[in-house]
């Protein structure tokens, strides 16, 4: 797919999940790095065009981390090339890589994930999310029995597509509305839900409503644990850069002609919120399950000092 519709896409939300965006971003690079590179086209300029696609499709969506990891990762190296074919072959090598991998954490986070339900347990999700829907499907595989209280995540309704994934996979699934999940809590033994990004402190950014069903499994003495690859971990909050929280448009919540009759009325909208890590007793990452206070160490380990969320400043002269 071209990197426009791909853009366009993930900003209008036909593609969305942090792990999905990420790989459509890196599958469109790979695509438009084969397209560029097969004309003739000098290498600075090759260089130069690649580094605007990544850089559209890093602005589409502000708060998933996953979009500009996957980009500096595709990208990583690329610079040093000597020629167009060798950029190109490399490029194309890193997104490949990139695609195959976070498919490979994903079923390594299952497994994981999967060993933390038990027969008889209820566990509640929010939102939609791959990593955290494959530890049920895993624990479901695997003949336990199980039972999940999904949330219907206003406005977008993504908990819809929890709930048909759930039952089409034989899974007993209650689908309440967000406000229901502290009434439900006392009957959930386990919380699980994925991320957009994890900051160096261990907090977590998932979709809005996240951490007030945090909140109340803390209050319910509830487990509450995530499912995030490690490409979800941010590195620039490890140079006191901050994860901007996308606020979508107020159309998504009530339709612009009756909000317009509302004359003293602000609709907000905001996509994500913030889970401090004390609300946090596990993030299952591919790399097995670390605490949330272990969250340094990720982005050290697995993400390395090189991949560019330190440093955006490019020396292409
Ligand atoms: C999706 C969302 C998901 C995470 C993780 O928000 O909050 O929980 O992205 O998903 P939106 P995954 O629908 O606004 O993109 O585990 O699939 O990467």
């Amino acid at each position: 797919m071209s990197v426009a519709d791909t853009a366009e896409k993930i900003k209008n939300m036909e593609i969305r999940g942090a792990g999905k965006i990420a790989r459509s971003a890196a599958g469109a690079l790979s695509d438009y790095s084969a397209e560029i590179a097969a004309g003739d086209i000098q290498l600075k300029d090759y260089l130069q065009r690649m580094h605007d696609a990544g850089d559209i499709l890093k602005g589409t969506r502000p708060t998933a981390v996953s979009l500009p990891n996957a980009v500096n990762i595709v990208l990583r190296g690329v610079d040093a090339e000597k020629s167009v074919a060798d950029a190109d072959t490399l490029l194309r090598k890193n997104a490949s890589e990139f695609i195959e991998n976070s498919k490979l954490a994903i079923q390594n986070i299952a497994d994981i994930g999967a060993r933390y339900i038990k027969d008889g347990d209820t566990v509640m999700t929010h939102c939609n999310s791959d990593a955290a829907i494959s530890c049920m499907l895993k624990a479901h595989e695997q003949g336990k029995e199980f039972e999940v209280f999904a949330t219907e995540v206003r406005p977008r309704n993504q908990g819809y597509l929890t709930i048909k994934t759930l039952s089409d996979a034989g899974i007993k699934t209650n689908f309440i509305v967000d406000s229901a999940v502290r009434y439900f809590m006392k009957k959930v033994s386990l919380v699980i839900t994925g991320c957009d990004a994890v900051t160096v402190n261990g907090a977590v950014i998932n979709k809005i409503g996240t951490s007030q069903i945090a909140l109340c499994a803390q209050e319910a003495r509830v487990p509450f644990i995530v499912a995030g690859e490690t490409y979800k971990f941010a590195p620039r909050t490890v140079m006191g850069g901050h994860i901007d929280i996308e606020e979508r448009d107020a159309s998504e919540i009530m339709p612009a002609e009756k909000a317009a009759l509302l004359k003293n009325v602000t609709i907000r909208n905001p996509a994500f919120d913030v889970t401090p890590a004390e609300y946090i007793d596990y993030i299952i990452t591919e790399k097995g399950a670390i605490p949330p206070a272990m969250a340094y160490l990720v982005i050290r380990e697995y993400l390395g000092w090189d991949i560019g969320e330190f440093d955006t400043i490019r020396n292409r002269s």
